[in-house]
């Protein structure tokens, strides 16, 4: 028997919000151009190689999703000299290690909302996980030092890297995130700022709520279940970019318009 609240719109159900799965880099906190592409750098000068990606460079490269195959990318296109697999795998491992020390140093602070918006779901009682491409060690540091050690604890699933075998924008992650949570599609919702982030969480059956960066703010969200420039705080006004429900009254993003998307 089908309960009273749970119809089926456009191929998703209507249901309660259980669960929200956060992407990392870009939603978390802008971690890309101040981050990882300068960790790659120093790992590069490190290992001894000449190329240096510059911001621009390394927007380009976001088309590839996680480090060693943004890596492999650079090389197949010439912009790096040819290495050996395990080369590939030393200089990411020397950029890890890299990232962890810059995201100790607090460089990176948390986008703004992420934390109410945690917090406020978190108090709700919903499932909370993360569904990334980041390596799990670069997850980790991010964590402890820009979210705080208790979140450990409070997210019931890290989802991480090399854990399923194809990366964003397949599904992959998503799925093996709700598997792990015994969690389906139709209570969840995914947080991303990608077009590969959001194609996975579509590919994976879920809503999606996308808040943009600079190096993602000209993608194609199209479908996406509300795209906005960040989730921002009261008193700190968003843009919204598309917003194909209708939620009313944004002047920032809150857990109430979060579960009201899950009825649309
Ligand atoms: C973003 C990515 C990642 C990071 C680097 O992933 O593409 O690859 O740039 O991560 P998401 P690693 O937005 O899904 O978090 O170097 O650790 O692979
Ligand atoms: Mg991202």
């Amino acid at each position: 028997m089908i309960a009273g609240w749970e119809i089926l719109v456009r191929g998703l159900k209507v249901a309660k919000l259980k669960c929200i799965l956060w992407d990392v880099d870009g939603t978390l906190a802008d971690t890309e151009r101040d981050g990882h592409r300068i960790a790659f750098n120093m790992a590069f000068d490190e290992a001894g190689h000449t190329r240096q990606w510059d911001v621009p460079t390394y927007g380009e490269l976001l088309k590839v999703t996680g480090g060693k195959e943004r890596i492999r990318f650079d090389i197949e296109r010439g912009g790096m000299g040819d290495m050996p697999a395990a080369q590939i795998a030393d200089l990411h491992a020397r950029k890890t290690a890299h990232y962890q020390a810059l995201i100790a140093e607090g460089r990176i602070p948390l986008r703004a909302g992420v934390r109410r918006l945690l917090e406020a779901a978190f108090e709700a009682g919903i499932k909370l996980g993360v569904a990334t491409t980041t390596t799990p060690s670069a997850l980790d540091a991010l964590i402890e030092h820009s979210l705080g050690s208790e979140w450990f604890d409070r997210f019931a699933v890290l989802a991480a890297g090399d854990i399923v075998p194809a990366k964003k924008p397949a599904p992959d992650i998503y799925t093996y995130a709700m598997q792990q949570l015994g969690m389906d599609a139709a209570e969840t919702l995914a947080l991303e700022d990608s077009a590969n982030g959001w194609k996975s969480a579509q590919a994976a059956g879920l809503r999606c709520v996308v808040t943009v960066n600079d190096y993602t703010r000209a993608q194609d969200f199209n479908g996406a279940d509300l795209v906005v420039s960040e989730f921002g705080e009261p008193g700190r006004a968003i843009e919204v970019l598309a917003n194909p429900h209708g939620l009313a009254d944004l002047e920032y993003v809150t857990l109430a318009h979060l579960q009201a998307l899950m009825q649309t």
